[in-house]
Parts: C-alpha cells; sequence; structure tokens
C-alpha cells in the first residue's frame, strides 16, 4: 500500500493521540510518525512553530492542524465519519465533548493527583460512565449515534481502554459500554493495530502512571 498522506508529531506516548491512531488503522489508513523526544522538546524550536505550543500536530497534505478533537473531527469529515446529516453531526459533537471532559478528569488524575486522587476518581467513575451507557442505551445501535462508526466512538473507545488498565473491572456496572468495547475491539482492522507493538508497548502518559 501507498504511504498515506498523513503524518502525526507527538511525543512517545498515546495520550492524545490513541484515538486518532485507532481511527486512523481502522479506516485502514496509513501514516507517518515524527516521535519528538522531551529533550529536543524542551529546546523550544518545534514548540514555537506550533499554534498553541503544543503536541500532537497532524499533517495532511498542505494541511497542518493541531488541537487533537479537531484532529478527529476532520479524519471524521474525510473518513465519512460524522454521522448521515446535520443532527448527527451535532449529537456526535456533544458526545465528543463530551469523552473530552472525562479525558480531562484522567490527566488531571494521572499527571497532577494520582497518589492522593487514585481511589476517589475510580469511585466516582460510574457516575461518568453511566452517562455514555445510557446514552448509548437510547440509540439502536453499538455505536453513540446513528447506525455508523464515528469519531467520537473511538475517541471514547480510546479512553475506555486507558480506564481498563486503571481500573479492570470498572466497565462491569455498565452493560452497554461493556458490549461497546467487545463490537470494537473485534472489529478486524482495529483489533490488528492495538495488537501491534506500536500500540501495546507504547506508555498510555508520559509521566509513566497509568
Ligand atoms: C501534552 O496537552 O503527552 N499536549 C501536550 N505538552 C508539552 O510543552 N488541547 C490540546 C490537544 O487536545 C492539548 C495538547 C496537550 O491537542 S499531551 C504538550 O504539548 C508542552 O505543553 C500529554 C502528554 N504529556 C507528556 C509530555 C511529553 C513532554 C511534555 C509532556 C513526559 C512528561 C514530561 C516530559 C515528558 Fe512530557
Amino acid at each position: 500500500m501507498a504511504p498515506g498522506p498523513y503524518t502525526i508529531t507527538y511525543f512517545a506516548v498515546r495520550g492524545r493521540c490513541g484515538a486518532m491512531r485507532i481511527m486512523l488503522a481502522d479506516q485502514g489508513q496509513e501514516w507517518k510518525e515524527i516521535v519528538v523526544n522531551f529533550e529536543d522538546w524542551t529546546k523550544g524550536d518545534l514548540k514555537n512553530t506550533c499554534v498553541f505550543g503544543q503536541l500532537p500536530k497532524f499533517e495532511d497534505g498542505d494541511l497542518t492542524l493541531f488541537q487533537s478533537n479537531a484532529i478527529l473531527r476532520h479524519l471524521g469529515r474525510s473518513h465519512g465519519a460524522c454521522g448521515k446529516d446535520n443532527g448527527e453531526a451535532a449529537l456526535i459533537d456533544m458526545m465528543n465533548d463530551g469523552v473530552e471532559d472525562l479525558r480531562l478528569k484522567y490527566g488531571k488524575l494521572i499527571y497532577q493527583e494520582y497518589e492522593t486522587g487514585k481511589d476517589a476518581y475510580i469511585k466516582d467513575l460510574p457516575n461518568h460512565l453511566s452517562k455514555f451507557d445510557a446514552f448509548m442505551a437510547k440509540n439502536n445501535s453499538v455505536f453513540l449515534v446513528g447506525d455508523k462508526i464515528s469519531y467520537a466512538d473511538y475517541n471514547l473507545f480510546d479512553l475506555l481502554l486507558n480506564h481498563l488498565v486503571l481500573c479492570p473491572t470498572c466497565l462491569d456496572t455498565v452493560p452497554k459500554l461493556k458490549a461497546f468495547m467487545e463490537q470494537m475491539s473485534a472489529r478486524p482492522k482495529l483489533k490488528a493495530f492495538i495488537d501491534t507493538d506500536a500500540h501495546a508497548k507504547l506508555p498510555i502518559n508520559g509521566n509513566g502512571k497509568q
């Protein structure tokens, strides 16, 4: 297969690129990875060229993007994973914002209060997961919105993979999410990717905590 037009520039972690990599793999796309180490990053040359001074950076041919959720949405529009009409697109955006809210909480735990806050975070988790579960239960398919996979499904899947490492039993009270994870994991290209070392051996987060 010819290399795709995509390039991801990021640190050697899954972090904010897990979902986009899973999405690209599941959509049968190829991409190039430029891995940035922390020492090079602190020199500041690359940082100064980044719109918000942060990674990931994503290139689609001549288009350069920052902000992981904008990248996911761009890929959604490019690969028919943004809903079938404006209404579905809006609901997908809404659910993706919900995923972002939980990802921010997760990031705060991992990077700021892992030692002191882990137990409370896990205790509170059902309150967050049940919201996604209830929304999914009202939809007539395994996905968040409509009957086709969307970029928000990939984002939720990636974040739930992280949560299953944090707390292996966290989906026991949310059957729809459990079924969602099982069906997503059974998609051949997605499964093949998450079984590769490129995914499985990459640290989830930048500080070694998970
Ligand atoms: C960090 O926060 O990996 N980008 C991060 N950090 C470097 O100078 N809203 C946008 C988005 O959605 C958030 C971007 C995001 O795209 S991601 C960034 O650029 C900076 O701000 C989380 C992550 N952290 C690990 C990491 C590698 C280098 C700096 C942070 C590991 C920890 C400290 C050194 C090595 Fe580290």
